[in-house]
């Protein structure tokens, strides 16, 4: 199969970390976001909703949703497993997964977005932000991607942002119970879902754990893991400037 992703982009990285805890074979498509690459038709036929990651599967049918594509990869190879058996803890899982897509999400992107794309995006003539605009499907994204070229993100509104985001701190030390992972005793795709997150967050909130023990030590042991190694989460601000250096390269 082929997995369509951004190497910063958090949904791309729960999926490239599934993969990797499945052992699944897969080949690497970078979609670069700066150049609008997952606003092109070809892109938009596998993700209508022009954002990444999409998976093209071996058939030639496509899957977006980094949620759902998990799910599926667990369906498809049940070893080792990715979601607790029981029903209950099933649903309690995809609750989680579901809080940090609503909840975390939107927050990381504002601080995201503000240094790796805004810098660009603000270069933009009105007819060049016009003719990106017309391949965004969605009205969300359009307003996004106004909002990143025209009106930058204030100091305060990225400071909200990070308070909003670092409230995963907060429900992950909750959920810790026992541990040694989210869901109990086994690794799941709740882990998967937050490890994005809480990476980027020890990155910009470098004493965010000092409160949260659990947390701190879940981190700890997820680094730990082989397939945090195989999916590649670099660090967000080294990983930006080894592109815009690439991207400066002469032909
Ligand atoms: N709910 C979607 C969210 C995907 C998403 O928002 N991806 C971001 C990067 S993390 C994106 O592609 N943004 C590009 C855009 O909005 O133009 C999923 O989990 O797959």
């Amino acid at each position: 199969m082929k997995l369509f992703h951004g190497w910063l982009s958090s949904a791309s990285r729960r999926v490239r970390l599934c993969l990797a805890e499945k052992g699944i074979a897969y080949e690497s498509v970078p979609i670069d976001m700066s150049r609008q690459e997952h606003h092109a038709p070809a892109y938009l036929a596998m993700n209508p909703n022009g954002v990444v990651p999409a998976l093209l599967l071996d058939d030639g049918r496509p899957l977006h949703e980094s949620s759902t594509i998990c799910e599926y990869l667990d369906e498809l190879q049940p070893v080792p497993p990715l979601r607790p058996a029981d029903p209950y803890q099933r649903a309690v899982m995809r609750n989680f997964v579901r809080w940090t897509d609503e909840k975390s999400l939107p927050h990381l992107l504002i601080l995201n977005w503000s240094i790796a794309l805004q810098p660009g995006a603000s270069q933009w003539s009105d007819a060049q932000l016009q003719e990106r605009l017309d391949r965004i499907p969605t009205a969300e994204r359009r307003a996004a991607w106004i909002r990143i070229a025209r009106q930058p993100y204030s100091d305060e509104e990225k400071h909200t942002a990070l308070t909003q985001l670092l409230l995963l701190v907060d429900k992950m030390e909750q959920m810790l119970g026992g541990g040694p992972w989210l869901m109990g005793t086994d690794y799941s795709l709740a882990d998967i879902a937050a490890v994005p997150f809480i990476a980027r967050i020890a990155e910009l909130a470098p004493d965010a754990f000092a409160d949260a023990p659990k947390v701190a030590d879940w981190w700890q042991r997820v680094q730990q893991r082989p397939a945090y190694a195989l999916a590649n989460i670099q660090r967000f601000d080294a990983a930006l400037q080894a592109r815009q250096a690439e991207a400066a390269r002469p032909a």
